[in-house]
């Protein structure tokens, strides 16, 4: 099919009802860079060189001339709470300046919604006897929470993709995550993970060492406010991982046992979901397998929002995913070898024309 032809495509597929799709944007990532999985190494890094939050130049183009809503603003626990004192000790006021003006420049200055990240995968579980425990993991959001009672446009991710441990414990670190947030004072929608990389194609079934579905579990959550959603990562490559070119995992239909969790879990009035990751190389079929992903959301009333990965103010011309010949999300940016950037072939192909023009631009962050 001739290029322009499938944009047009795109074009007339894309304008359906968006009334269910609340939040879009994409992840400002760069602020977790530079720890390479040895305790310790890397840290705390240097700002600006080893990690960095956001261009705010580009937040403006996001804002100013894409229309999105949304950023969602990786960093690391290990550095906003330092190991020495761990992470029910104090923060590092340096790194949580920086990491609050990247989000109050999103915020109060933009006028956007921030989603909180801690990009840490496993919420500090290890054989490490050292390790935080659940009741510190409470203390540290209890602590971040109340930097952000007061600014609306907030939303709190309670962690990036668990995986590889009990999926009992993750309802228990987000219990407990959501219950250390609300104590607050803090109003503001919680998005919450589930198990193996909180992938939703694996919701129902068993992942890592033989730990329960999601599914089992993440149906448990209770928010006083009814104000919680349940934060999904879906890849439309082999396996998920977002790491190759070829698309050939159809979203529809890998999120379907997912969907119909939302449909019939014990949530009560908190059964919905932000993809707040996926991905797509830079070709014409994984254009497509982004158009019917995009589409699914929007024809499911539980799905509120969704986050492209990746943006971010130091990924240079590396791939944020998806293989080579993609490169990443900042406005401007090149691949490895000199072609355009995903954002100039990705999301203005793929993501652009779905970008809703009723997306919630002011209130407290909500379902
Ligand atoms: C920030 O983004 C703007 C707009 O894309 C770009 O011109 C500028 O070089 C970027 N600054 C840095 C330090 O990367
Ligand atoms: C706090 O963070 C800043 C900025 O990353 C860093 O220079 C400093 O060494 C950190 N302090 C501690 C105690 O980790
Ligand atoms: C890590 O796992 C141990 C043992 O399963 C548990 O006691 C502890 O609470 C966990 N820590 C976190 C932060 O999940
Ligand atoms: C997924 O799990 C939920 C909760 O156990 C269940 O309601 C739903 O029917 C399941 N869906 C599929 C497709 O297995
Ligand atoms: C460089 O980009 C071109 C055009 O996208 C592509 O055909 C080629 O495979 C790329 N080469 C490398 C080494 O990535
Ligand atoms: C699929 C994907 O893009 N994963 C990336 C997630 O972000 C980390 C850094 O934060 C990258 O190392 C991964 O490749």
């Amino acid at each position: 099919m001739a290029f322009s032809v499938h944009l047009g495509s795109l074009i007339a597929l894309a304008t359906g009802a968006f009334a269910t799709i609340l939040y879009a944007g994409v992840n400002e990532s760069g602020g977790e860079f530079g720890v390479f999985g040895v305790k310790g190494q890397g840290l705390p890094g240097r700002f600006g060189v080893d990690y960095e939050f956001i261009n705010k130049s580009a937040i403006d183009i996001f804002v100013d001339q894409e229309h999105v809503n949304i950023f969602r603003v990786t960093f690391l626990m290990e550095r906003m709470a330092p190991i020495e004192t761990g992470l029910s000790g104090p923060f590092n006021e340096t790194y949580f300046g920086f990491y609050e003006d990247a989000v109050n420049y999103i915020t109060l200055t933009k006028g956007a919604y921030a989603l909180i990240d801690p990009h840490n995968y496993v919420i500090g579980n290890t054989s490490d006897p050292t390790a935080a425990t659940t009741a510190d993991f409470a203390i540290f959001w209890k602590n971040l929470a109340s930097r952000f009672v007061n600014n609306e446009k907030v939303i709190f991710g309670i962690n990036n993709e668990p995986h590889d441990m009990p999926t009992q414990l993750i309802l228990l670190n987000d219990q407990a995550a959501i219950n250390s947030i609300r104590s607050t004072g803090a109003r503001q929608l919680i998005l919450a993970p589930g198990n193996g990389f909180t992938g939703g194609h694996s919701w129902n079934q068993t992942t890592g060492e033989d730990d329960a579905p999601s599914s089992e579990f993440l149906g448990f959550i209770r928010d006083p406010l009814h104000n919680t959603a349940i934060d999904v990562h879906e890849y439309l490559d082999i396996d998920f991982s977002g790491g190759h070119n070829v698309c050939s995992q159809p979203g529809p239909s890998n999120l379907a046992g997912f969907t119909s969790f939302l449909k019939q879990n014990n949530l009560k009035y908190d059964n919905m979901a932000v993809l707040s990751e996926f991905g797509a190389g830079n070709n014409e079929n994984c254009f497509e397998f982004v158009n019917d992903l995009l589409n699914y959301l929007e024809d499911n009333d539980e799905y509120i929002g969704w986050l492209a990965w990746a943006a971010g103010p130091i990924w240079g011309t590396a791939d944020a995913c998806c293989g080579p010949d993609t490169g990443n999300l900042e406005p401007g940016s090149l691949t490895s070898n000199g072609t355009a950037g995903a954002f100039d072939t990705v999301w203005k192909h793929a993501i652009r024309p779905h970008i809703p023009e009723t997306l919630k631009k002011a209130g407290i962050s909500s379902l």
